[in-house]
């Protein structure tokens, strides 16, 4: 692919964007709390509202339903199974949990559980986790929610409201992205999984789990790019020798979450990660090819079911805004190849296929009254390709 250069917007191209922004509906309104992890949460995180329902619950099964569940099972012994599912502020948790965020408005413990055991997967990346959650406390939870045996339990990394979790052991810690002078609101989760070594040879995997600022304002979409630059400059940092940490040359990395890529605005984060293409040089440092042999990187992008029909990531049906693909999986095409992928829509399977895959129908429905879905569960199982 030829890489495409998109440079610093000019004065007054950011002047034209900021007008045209604050004209433009903006994103999705229930996501703009998202941002809103910190103690100091501002008044902005509470103006959340839903309108009157527009459909009945009983209209939202989505024709025509389909009975193929194969796109669940996973494709081989050699795959690793990777997901990213915003589960909307704590909703996974019980309800009179003292560490529930102010936000949590929801109750999804049970579909959670059910989505995740039949999912499966090897390695998850959450977000709208109340930071005030502690890493052990997590993997605790996690261990229960997959059933595993006590002596496997779930290993954890997070900050912020991002959570990286794997089955798998975590590599000594030395990987977090939020070291020197970055903000505390341009960190995200970043771990190395150390991947079982006589399953996968001596490669690792690498990913970092992000949840970038919310709400389609001019600053929103400024501070979204700051949080991609922190990121490229990380990248940077762990592709080339010194500075402050160095991955083996070749180790595969996944950049994937809730990353509010609108349509309502030229999603320049998006393009920096993908491209490289740094948006503040001075303070992030130069341009750079992401992937290790030197192009860009690739965007996923699952279809729902791995139909190749749907491909939305987030929808609310009482919300005035299309639904979108703000959930991303950018991942090293290098070395990795993707065998199977999809985004989980318990919406448009039939009864007899959410019964062999222990689901129920509104499972990835936050409020089945509302036709309000929030985020969907992203999925891929990717096949380390060597070196490239
Ligand atoms: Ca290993
Ligand atoms: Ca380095
Ligand atoms: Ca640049
Ligand atoms: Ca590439």
């Amino acid at each position: 692919m030829p890489r495409m250069v998109w440079s610093k917007l000019s004065p007054i191209w950011l002047l034209l964007l900021a007008a045209c922004v604050s004209n433009t509906p903006g994103p999705p309104t229930a996501t703009i709390a998202s941002t809103q992890a910190l103690p100091q949460a501002s008044p902005a995180a509470t103006e959340v509202e839903v309108s009157p329902p527009t459909e009945s619950a009983a209209s939202l099964a989505l024709e025509p339903l389909s009975d193929n569940f194969q796109f669940m099972q996973r494709p081989s012994s050699e795959s690793i199974r990777v997901m990213s599912y915003n589960i909307n502020w704590d909703s996974i948790f019980p309800d009179n949990d003292p560490k529930n965020h102010s936000l949590r408005d929801f109750n999804r413990v049970d579909a959670f559980v059910r989505v995740m055991q039949a999912i499966q997967p090897d390695v998850v990346c959450l977000q709208e986790i109340n930071y005030l959650r502690g890493h052990d406390e997590l993997s605790e939870f996690l261990t229960a929610t997959m059933g595993a045996s006590p002596d496997q339990p779930w290993q954890v990394a997070n900050i912020r409201d991002n959570v990286i979790a794997t089955r798998f052991d975590l590599a000594e810690r030395g990987y977090e992205l939020e070291k020197g002078n970055v903000r505390i609101n341009l960190t995200q989760a970043a771990a190395l999984i150390d991947l079982p070594d006589e399953q996968y040879g001596e490669t690792d995997l690498h990913m970092i789990c992000s949840h970038f600022k919310a709400g389609g304002q001019y600053g929103d979409i400024i501070e979204r790019t700051r949080q991609a630059d922190a990121i490229m400059a990380y990248v940077r940092d762990f592709k080339t020798p010194g500075g402050e940490l160095d991955l083996k040359p070749g180790t595969p990395f996944i950049l994937l979450g809730d990353f509010n890529v609108y349509e309502t605005d030229p999603h320049l984060h998006l393009r920096t990660m993908l491209l490289g293409d740094v948006y503040d040089e001075d303070l992030y440092g130069e341009d750079l090819r992401p992937d290790w042999d030197e192009t860009v990187l690739e965007d996923l992008e699952p279809s729902h079911n791995g139909l190749g029909e749907e491909f939305y990531t987030w929808r609310n049906d009482s919300d005035p805004f299309a639904p979108g693909l703000l959930d991303r999986i950018i991942y090293t095409d290098s070395v990795l190849g993707v065998e199977n992928a999809f985004v989980l829509n318990t919406m448009t399977l039939s009864d007899q296929a959410l019964a062999a895959l222990g689901l129920m129908r509104d499972d990835v429905l936050l409020d089945a009254q509302f036709g309000y879905y929030d985020h969907l569960p992203l999925v891929v199982d990717f096949v380390l390709t060597g070196a490239p």
